[in-house]
């Protein structure tokens, strides 16, 4: 008889009452390969993506190491031009399309559910769907390297990307991957929003959330308002490349101004997309680091959402310098400004977590800390280039390089480390090596800010980007020397993470369900967990539920030891 409905003693067939356990929640055990091509356990799934974007990251990585070898001197002439530009395409869509936003899907898929008390989540077999199609984008992006990698840079600007400037599979293999990452992350939002709608554990109301809950919900949201836009634009460049019609083309009439606001109507939510789940892990790992609840919850959570809001009606700052009326531009301006209160409030909720706390300098902690020095840096030097006056000198120059570097990789990758660093016990049951760590750390922070720092006074004194080589001009080669060479040492940082992983996962202390006395479920259970997740799914009372259960366990052992001995 199917697990899915019951018969009673009237004879009437009905529903079990037990709601989501479903047969893809507990698994017939499938071994080897098997467990994992044809799994439907978001755990899993979750790894797969993890590790797949981690593989494209290393991929993004190679290509940032090329252009900086490239940039090293002047005259270079290690690359030529045509593999310099698709180097340099391959590497921003790599690291946007195949590295942050999946990896962020990744940490969703393994702890959210767990975080709310749930099995799996709403659509287990969607959500195998979600992942093969992300991978199956990947396989067709990087299979242009084959027949001819796009060139027009990871903003596929008209008219460059049409057949007539760039022809062949590269720019093609972009609109292909656009649509079937497109599709594996809308699937998987509006996986993400049901799940979390309606499968939280008893007595876990809204405002009992976790915060990285929070940032999971309003990723998938902003995921199901951008994604079509792209899937649009894609497919109006597919037509123009193909089918002989003329959205972009000015001389038949388009315009390709449509397609800027297309593509930044999305792009731009899309860097809020790559760091609020990045938000939702420095929410976790700060209190227990700092051994205090998170400060002003109910602010965090409403600040990341009017991010998110403010977020969807920015995109013209990455244009002003077309043709727009003074009015837009200044419309633009000032959204791009009001973006600055609500991350304000974060970071100051951030740092008063951490204020009078009882710090513990771990690695996961080092990591935020890092995130939360370099997204400062990266938010303000935003202000500088959402003022237009200023954009106008600066736009396009290696002032920009910078700024989206310090939000991307001092922000985004920052976090995704201390989440790397936080959930490996939960991942494997074994620890990651402190020492290995903290020299990582510091490789790493150094490395970057090497790397980046020195780009911001390249801009000011005129550095354009997407230049393959550059004369040597004044300072220009002193400072691109110690960009590329803060880059390798980047690198190397890198390295040691990755070593340690791996020396980890066989050697790693023995984690324990509760390694760092956590506050939120997925503490609760054993690491890893087991395919069902919860043996009871445990009622919740706070936005801290595992020190909840922690002080109730403390009081009944107390209590039981009081009792006097029975006879
Ligand atoms: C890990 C170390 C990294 C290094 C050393 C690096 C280096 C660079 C450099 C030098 C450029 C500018 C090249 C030019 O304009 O000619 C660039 C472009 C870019 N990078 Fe990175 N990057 C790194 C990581 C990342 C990460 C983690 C992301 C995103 C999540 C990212 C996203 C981009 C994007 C979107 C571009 C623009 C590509 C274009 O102009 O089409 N980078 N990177
Ligand atoms: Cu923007």
């Amino acid at each position: 008889m199917a697990a899915a409905d019951v018969t009673t003693k009237t004879g009437e067939r009905t529903l079990p009452k037990v709601p989501l356990l479903t047969t893809s929640s507990v698994e017939r055990p499938l071994t080897g390969w098997r467990a994992w091509v044809l799994t439907t356990d978001h755990k899993k799934i979750g790894l797969m993506y993890i590790v797949a974007a981690l593989i494209f990251f290393v991929l993004g990585g190679v290509e940032a190491l090329l252009i900086r070898t490239q940039l090293g001197t002047p005259d270079n002439t290690l690359l030529d031009p045509h593999t310099y530009n698709s180097i340099l395409t391959m590497h921003g869509v790599t690291m946007v399309f195949l590295f942050v936003i999946p990896i962020m899907a990744g940490f969703g898929n393994y702890i959210a559910p767990i975080q709310i008390g749930a099995r799996d989540m709403a659509f287990p077999k969607l959500n195998a769907l979600s992942f093969w199609f992300f991978l199956a984008g990947g396989i067709v992006f990087y299979a242009s390297l084959f027949f001819g990698a796009p060139e027009a840079g990871w903003t596929m600007y008209a008219p460059l990307s049409d057949d007539a400037f760039t022809p062949g599979f590269g720019t093609d293999a972009f609109i292909f991957l656009a649509h079937l990452t497109g599709i594996s992350s809308l699937v998987g939002s509006v996986n993400f929003v049901v799940t979390i709608a309606n499968m939280r554990a008893p007595g876990m109301g809204w405002g009992r959330m976790p915060i990285f809950v929070w940032t999971i919900l309003i990723y998938a949201v902003m995921l199901i308002i951008a994604l079509p836009v792209i899937a649009v634009a894609v497919t109006l460049l597919l037509t123009d490349r193909h089918f002989g019609t003329h959205f972009f083309d000015s001389t038949q009439g388009g315009d390709p101004m449509l397609w800027q606001h297309l593509f930044w109507f999305f792009g731009h939510p899309e860097v809020y997309i790559m760091i609020i789940p990045g938000f939702g892990i420095i929410s976790e790992v700060l209190p227990v680091f700092s051994r205090k609840p998170v400060f002003g919850y109910k602010a965090l959570a409403a600040a990341t959402a009017s991010i998110a809001f403010l977020g969807t009606l920015v995109w013209a700052h990455h244009m002003f310098t077309t043709p727009s009326p003074t009015a837009v531009l200044v419309f633009f301006m000032i959204g791009s400004f009001l973006i600055g209160v609500p991350t304000g409030i974060k970071l100051f909720n951030w740092i008063f977590t951490m204020y009078h706390g009882a710090i513990e300098f771990k690695t996961p902690l080092l990591f935020a800390c890092g995130f939360l020095s370099m997204f400062l840096i990266g938010g303000i030097t935003g202000i500088f280039l959402a003022t237009f006056p200023v954009d106008w000198q600066l736009h396009d120059s290696y002032f920009v390089v910078a700024h989206f570097h310090y939000v991307l990789v001092g922000g985004a990758m920052f976090s995704i480390t201390a989440g790397l660093y936080y959930w490996f016990p939960k991942f494997t049951g074994r620890m990651m090596g402190e020492t290995l760590g903290k020299w990582s750390f510091w490789f790493m922070f150094i490395g970057f800010n090497t790397t980046f720092l020195v780009q911001h006074s390249l801009g000011l004194s005129g550095m354009p980007r997407r230049i393959y080589e550059y004369g040597d001009y004044g300072h220009w080669a002193t400072l691109n020397l110690i960009s590329t060479i803060g880059a390798y040492t980047l690198a190397i940082g890198l390295l040691l993470s990755m070593i340690n992983g791996y020396r980890s996962l066989k050697n790693g202390a023995k984690a324990g369900p509760d390694p760092w006395r956590a506050n939120t479920l997925e503490w609760f259970i054993p690491s890893p967990p087991p395919a069902h997740n919860f043996d009871i799914i445990p009622t919740v009372r706070s936005v801290e539920p595992m020190k909840d259960i922690r002080q109730e366990v403390a009081a009944r052992s107390q209590t039981a030891s009081e009792e006097p001995a029975q006879a």
